[in-house]
């Protein structure tokens, strides 16, 4: 056993009841040294885990190829344990606890025989901060080592902050067999626990971002009244200096990191506007002594969806892979041991291997990267990163923004009525389907605000916990919802969407400040064409006017909808919720 690096006993009997189950060869602690690190990806490129891309191009960057039945989140095979089946909710997936940990102790039995158990100490924000929360991950994987050093806070730094306490997030994964019927992501909120086997992709066992910082964060922040949530965070600068804040919920892989990360369009850039971006995926919220929401990126890097990102989506997203960065499921071109995906130009590689790691023909029209690809970089290599990344305070949210791939019901923006109506609207968010979880790809699915996958308790007691949260925050952030993704008879997008999107922020922003009227219709307050500027672009006024419309007929079938999913919710849907459907409808039928 190497080294320990605390005398917390609760990490230590911890640390050796979990290896007397796996029982690995030895224990290896993660110091979050750049010397251990650089040893970690030289055992991980001998043994063929990691291909060391061309460091003159790409310096510090590797690639890593998961196995074929394991390339995304599996939503199927997540569980939330709580002791009574109600807290976990009608929709998430839930086995008893008891019953969960003897069935997984069977799996880890021996899982980690002849390997190494990496002992991970991280923290979710900034250590010794208000916000931060600190965990403790348990692994028999290089790569998920490695990519832990680059999405958390890694090191003994951690312990010493920890202390003596018992307050840390034991998580423990096992790659085993990689066998898909028995991968189980379960979370225990009530123990503080996270235990993952027989996966190695990133969003499964990664155990700070989604099973950490969503679904157990969510458990405690309804606990200790904050919130968090699947949110970016942006600030916008005026030429002025003054930068306001805005968190924005979307579905997985529908542009959060693009919309972080924003070039402004030339116009705005001219005046002297910037985008900075805190965070792309994850926000934890609490009420500040100023009585405004405050904002943290618990998170130290981005763990982004490859395909689709170019020097015009998202420049600053791939400025950011340009060096230590890790690399999944992407294209090797073997001619300069670089990397390529689709989106990314023109040009792909003549002589490369696909994401299986097969030569790649790239005239036979199969794809060469895996739709749901990543990158796995460092926030601080990002060009435009808020000079608030590591505030430990945080930011002041100013608007609250969520968004879905719709291509008709919802229009470009609305804004909601009050935290409550907000509230109902981040409730019946829906959106089509992308390839970040398994399953069908395209079909309209509800997702509260984005978080239906991540919520650590029952969806009605979550919605309960915005209302009361609304109640609690003096100067609360206004509420607005988006959809980028309306299309026409020909499927084609309306909207241009990634840069021009900040039109609309804009718009957000001026509503906050009262600054601008709005048209009111049944589903909340939408632009007057003429307050969206839409200096510099090439769209026609009736065209805007089509993507403001809000069509009654469409939104009365979705009603429909929304009462069949706050019926599967269950009897925890709170009564202001339905009063907010009931007389939407109302309004719908006038
Ligand atoms: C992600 C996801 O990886 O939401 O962020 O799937
Ligand atoms: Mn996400």
């Amino acid at each position: 056993m190497s080294a320990t690096m605390t005398k917390n006993r609760y990490v230590l009997n911890w640390i050796d009841e979990m290896a007397k189950m796996t029982r690995p060869a030895k224990i290896v602690w993660i110091d979050g040294t750049e010397q251990q690190e650089e040893e970690l990806r030289r055992e991980a490129c001998s043994t063929g885990e990691m291909t060391k891309l061309n460091q003159e191009l790409l310096p510090g960057c590797y690639l890593h190829r998961t196995a074929i039945n394991d390339v995304a989140r599996v939503e199927g095979r997540t569980f939330i344990c709580t002791r009574k089946k109600e807290d976990a909710g009608n929709i998430n997936n839930w086995i008893d606890p008891k019953e969960c940990y003897a069935r997984l102790s069977k799996l880890y039995d021996g899982a980690m025989e002849g390997k190494t158990m990496y002992v991970i100490p991280y923290s979710m924000g900034i250590v010794g901060s208000d916000f931060a929360k600190y965990g403790i991950e348990l692994t028999d994987s290089i790569y998920v080592v490695l990519n832990m050093l680059i999405m958390t806070r890694v090191g003994k730094n951690v312990l010493d902050a920890l202390g003596d306490e018992p307050g840390f997030i034991k998580g423990l994964h096992a790659k085993a067999q990689l066998d898909e019927e028995n991968r189980y992501i379960c979370h225990f909120p009530e123990d503080n626990t996270i235990w993952s086997v027989n996966s190695g992709y990133g969003g499964n066992v990664l155990l700070g971002k989604k099973c950490f910082a969503l679904r157990i964060a969510s458990y405690l922040g309804r606990k200790e009244g904050w919130m968090a949530e699947h949110m970016l965070i942006l600030g916008i600068e005026f030429p002025d200096g003054e930068i306001k804040y805005i968190t924005a919920a979307f579905p997985s892989a529908c542009g959060k990191t693009n919309l972080a990360m924003l070039i402004p369009p030339e116009f705005y850039r001219k005046k002297g506007f910037k985008v900075w971006t805190v965070g792309d995926d994850i926000a934890w919220l609490r009420i500040g002594r100023d009585g405004r929401l405050w904002a943290v990126n618990p998170e130290n890097g981005f763990f982004g969806v490859a395909p689709g990102t170019n020097d015009k989506s998202n420049p600053n997203a791939l400025a950011t892979t340009k060096k230590n960065t890790i690399f999944t499921n992407v294209v090797e071109n073997l001619d300069n041991e670089t990397v390529w995906w689709e989106g990314l130009d023109k040009n792909p590689p003549k002589n490369a291997l696909n994401w299986k790691g097969e030569k790649w023909d790239c005239t036979d029209g199969s794809k060469g990267a895996h739709p749901n690809s990543r990158f796995t970089a460092m926030a601080t290599n990002c060009p435009c990163l808020s000079n608030k990344f590591n505030d430990p305070a945080g930011v002041p949210i100013t608007a609250i923004v969520f968004g879905g791939r719709r291509a008709r019901t919802a229009p470009l923006v609305y804004q909601s009525t009050s935290w409550q109506n907000g509230t109902f609207v981040g409730s019946i968010m829906a959106s089509e389907t992308t390839a970040a979880a398994s399953g069908a790809v395209g079909v309209v699915r509800r997702d509260p605000m984005a978080m239906r996958p991540f919520v650590g308790y029952d969806m009605g007691d979550y919605w309960g916990h915005w209302l009361d949260m609304g109640k609690m925050i003096p100067n609360p952030p206004k509420i607005f919802h988006v959809n980028w993704f309306r299309t026409d008879d020909e499927g084609h997008f309306i909207w241009p969407g990634y840069g021009e999107n900040m039109r609309v922020l804009m718009w957000i922003l001026a509503r906050c400040e009262g600054k601008v009227d709005a048209k009111k219709t049944p589903i909340g307050y939408v632009p007057f064409v003429k307050d969206l500027d839409l200096e510099g672009l090439d769209i026609d006024e009736k065209i805007v006017e089509g993507l403001l419309d809000v069509d009654a007929k469409l939104w009365l079938e979705d009603v429909a909808g929304i009462r069949e999913f706050y019926a599967q919710v269950g009897s925890r849907v709170p009564t202001e919720l339905y009063d907010e459907l009931n007389a939407l409808e109302d309004r719908l039928k006038k």
